[in-house]
């Protein structure tokens, strides 16, 4: 997803939407980059399940609310339930607690992000920061959505998780959505200080 913010209101912020099955990339408009109002974005890192994962997720305060976006590549193929084992995929997808994608102990990644961000003390399934799980069509997923459960300040300096199995939205604390297979920090995008760049 790349983001062109000239400043210039509304309308003057693009994000490409993905290409599937060999039709082109395309553009359309995007209500981020206003003056005064404040966007972030979370780079991914790919834990040692799916190397090849990479994308970026963006937020962006919008007097509706806060849109997130996520454009995720490298995914798994969807793999049904067997054995007693989950499904891969739909991929849960949530904020959690700590702002430091560190891969650690590659049995457990991600563990220094410690768990759901959850600062209204929900039960799994309405934390501020459970999303919508992610669905991928050949290893690419995009998605946008607007939630007014959190401003962009007060999710910057956290991360987001992308983990291996669906999100059940009901089991405690964390949907039984298995692995962490992706992780990025949340840091504030500088839209002012340079305005053209592609965020
Ligand atoms: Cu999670």
């Amino acid at each position: 997803m790349y983001f062109n913010c000239p400043g210039q209101g509304w309308t003057s912020a693009w994000v490409t939407y993905p290409s599937f099955q060999g039709k082109v990339d395309g553009r359309m408009a995007y209500p981020a980059c206003p003056k005064g109002y404040k966007a972030a974005y979370a780079m991914l890192i790919a834990g040692p399940d799916y190397p090849s994962i990479t994308g970026m997720i963006t937020f962006a305060d919008t007097p509706a609310g806060t849109m997130v976006c996520a454009d995720v590549r490298g995914l798994p193929e969807y793999r049904p339930a067997e054995d007693g084992k989950s499904p891969v995929g739909p991929f849960g997808f949530h904020i959690h607690e700590g702002g430091h994608c560190d891969i650690g102990d590659p049995e457990k990644p991600f563990e220094s992000c410690g768990g759901h961000w959850n600062p209204t003390n929900q039960p799994h399934g309405n934390h501020a920061g459970d999303f919508p799980v992610l669905v991928a069509s050949n290893g690419r997923a995009w998605m946008c959505f607007m939630t007014d459960r959190f401003t962009v300040d007060e999710i910057t300096g956290r991360s987001v998780i992308i983990h291996e199995n669906p999100d059940d939205y009901r089991t405690q604390p964390s949907g039984d959505s298995g692995r962490r297979i992706a992780c990025g920090s949340i840091r504030l995008m500088d839209l002012r200080r340079d305005p053209n760049s592609a965020c």
